[in-house]
């Protein structure tokens, strides 16, 4: 008896070593069950909500992306999945693809801003946003209708220009929408962060691609986005300027990363946590099964972050370790 039970206890044992994870947990890239791309993380108190797309091409589709997820954090190194929060068809007027998207709180609500595809009434990427009175959601859509469509950026070279918005509260209260595919759009936001208040304008940013993510830091203004300079970078890299206010001037400050490791495409993500900076972007090296990473199969990803005592940004080198590696400050 004793010896039958030592040998299903052995088998178990045998059984959970070949299906856990043997990386320190918080290695890169964060998660490895499903791909997931373009990371905006959310501080909200002592834990960190990091809202990602979800990848789910086959083959050599370019994207398949149908909904959005958001793990949480205390420790920025074991994460919990919370599953799907909305899906790009619970926008009634979206037809499909749940692209780059980004959370923020005000008096307690959490908006959350997503690109799609509109239908057919507006062809053509939009924005919209959704509301909820948790993090983890359920979100639903809070005006029924696209925030932003393609027929407001008339400029824009082609109909997917209006993607990636990022959101900021400013210390003056003033709410900013920025988005861009090509050009790098900005709006004033109403308080009740649904409405636009005021006129779609554009920032000048060198190499401007996608993907763009506004923080402060003092009074310094941060534009991080996905660049690409078409004249030698094959694949985006991620390049930052800087401005004494929203609305710039932005003085451009050079490439914060290099491409990632086999994608075409790179997404930055910035927080600060507990008093320490931290950089999140997906490159395309998982493999799950017989699916290798690819263009519309990426993986989340984060790393330190640290800045110079004149404000600039170091370079972040990408690495296995990640978040697993000590810090240097
Ligand atoms: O994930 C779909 C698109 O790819 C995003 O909107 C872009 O930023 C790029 O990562």
């Amino acid at each position: 008896m004793l010896k039958t039970t030592s040998l299903i206890m052995a088998g178990l044992m045998l059984a959970t070593t070949a299906t856990a994870d043997p990386r320190a947990p918080g290695s890169n890239p964060l998660f490895t069950d499903m791909f997931t791309a373009d990371p905006a993380p959310l501080v909200v108190g002592d834990t960190v909500y990091l809202y990602t797309g979800h990848d789910e091409a086959r083959g050599t589709e370019m994207f398949t992306m149908k909904d959005w997820r958001v793990f949480s954090s205390k420790d920025l190194l074991t994460w919990t999945a919370h599953g799907p929060i909305m899906k790009a068809t619970d926008f009634k007027w979206a037809a499909k693809d749940a692209w780059a998207a980004q959370t923020i709180e005000k008096d307690g609500k959490f908006y959350f801003y997503a690109a799609v595809e509109h239908d057919k009434t507006q062809p053509g990427k939009a924005i919209g946003v959704a509301v909820s009175d948790s993090p983890t959601g359920p979100f639903v859509d809070a005006r029924g209708t696209a925030l932003i469509h393609n027929q407001m950026t008339p400029q824009g070279p082609h109909t997917w220009d209006d993607i990636d918005p990022t959101v900021f509260i400013d210390d003056d209260g003033s709410a900013w929408l920025i988005w861009g595919n090509f050009n790098c759009y900005y709006a004033k936001l109403k308080p009740n962060m649904i409405e636009l208040d005021g006129p779609i304008k554009q920032f000048d940013l060198p190499h401007f691609e996608e993907g763009p993510w506004i923080t402060r830091r003092g009074d310094i203004y941060y534009l991080t986005y996905a660049s690409r300079d078409k004249s030698k970078d094959k694949d985006e890299t991620i390049s930052y300027a800087t401005a004494p206010s929203i609305t710039g001037p932005w003085t451009f400050r050079g490439v914060l990363t290099g491409s990632g490791k086999n994608s075409f495409t790179i997404h930055p993500g910035i927080i600060t946590f507990k008093g320490k900076d931290y950089f999140f972007y997906h490159d395309a090296s998982l493999t799950i099964g017989d699916q290798t990473g690819a263009i519309g199969r990426r993986a989340v990803r984060a790393e330190h972050l640290y800045y110079n005592p004149d404000g600039t940004m170091q370079p972040v080198e990408q690495t296995e370790a990640g978040l697993t590696a000590p810090r240097k400050d």
